[in-house]
């Protein structure tokens, strides 16, 4: 009797990009120590270039809607997890909440630590887009992020920063710490696009 796993079943094969396989551990990634960050000094600073926009703090973020996604998330490291439930707020939501309209088509991400990841303002502005502070209906573990911690989750994993505490809006498209090693300055996973050139 041949057993077929789960590339043999046609529903996962269409939930695979090309290149990617299923794991079902929760693989850690970080190029940098993992920082110890307590939600009462946590905060978020909006900039364009270099002026600060806004500052927003765990008390202002607990108190707008909660966005809860479930998705399918790919690493550039080939790794893809099914079915990832993350909460949080959408960026989209907050910037309605705090009346700021994006004042450029590009960004640069990124967390206390100094990873960075740019993202168009259009992908960082879609509906599950989050601001996350919850993986699996728990706080998200430090390793992981936590405790906030960016979630883009139709491109490849390394542009959803963690430890998240920027968005610099910039005037044409700069890339970040991985892409300045040559990974890809959009990273569809779909289309593969995992390094540049
Ligand atoms: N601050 C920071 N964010 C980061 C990274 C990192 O090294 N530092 N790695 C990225 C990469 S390459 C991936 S695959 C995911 C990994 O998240 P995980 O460790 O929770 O699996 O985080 C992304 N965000
Ligand atoms: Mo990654």
């Amino acid at each position: 009797m041949v057993t077929r796993g789960f590339f043999g079943k046609k529903e996962n094969n269409d939930r695979v990009p090309p290149g990617q396989y299923i794991e079902n551990r929760f693989p850690v990634l970080s190029a940098e120590p993992t920082p110890k960050i307590e939600l009462e000094n946590w905060n978020l600073t909006i900039f364009k270039n270099d002026e600060e926009l806004a500052k927003i703090d765990w008390k202002f973020l607990e108190n707008l809607e909660k966005s809860e996604i479930t998705k399918d998330i790919h690493c550039v490291t080939r790794w893809s997890k099914f079915d990832m439930k993350w909460a949080g707020v959408s960026v989209k939501k907050l910037f309605q909440e705090i009346d700021l309209a994006p004042p450029t088509d590009w960004t640069m991400t990124g967390s206390s630590t100094g990873y960075t990841t740019n993202v168009p303002t259009k992908d960082l502005f879609l509906e599950d887009t989050i601001i996350s502070y919850s993986y699996e209906d728990e706080p998200i573990s430090p390793e992981h992020g936590g405790p906030i911690r960016l979630i883009v989750p139709h491109l490849y994993f390394w542009k959803s920063a963690k430890w998240f505490d920027k968005i610099i809006f910039m005037d044409s498209d700069k890339g970040g710490f991985w892409e300045n090693y040559g990974y890809h300055m959009y990273g569809d996973p779909w289309k593969e696009q995992r390094y540049s050139g």
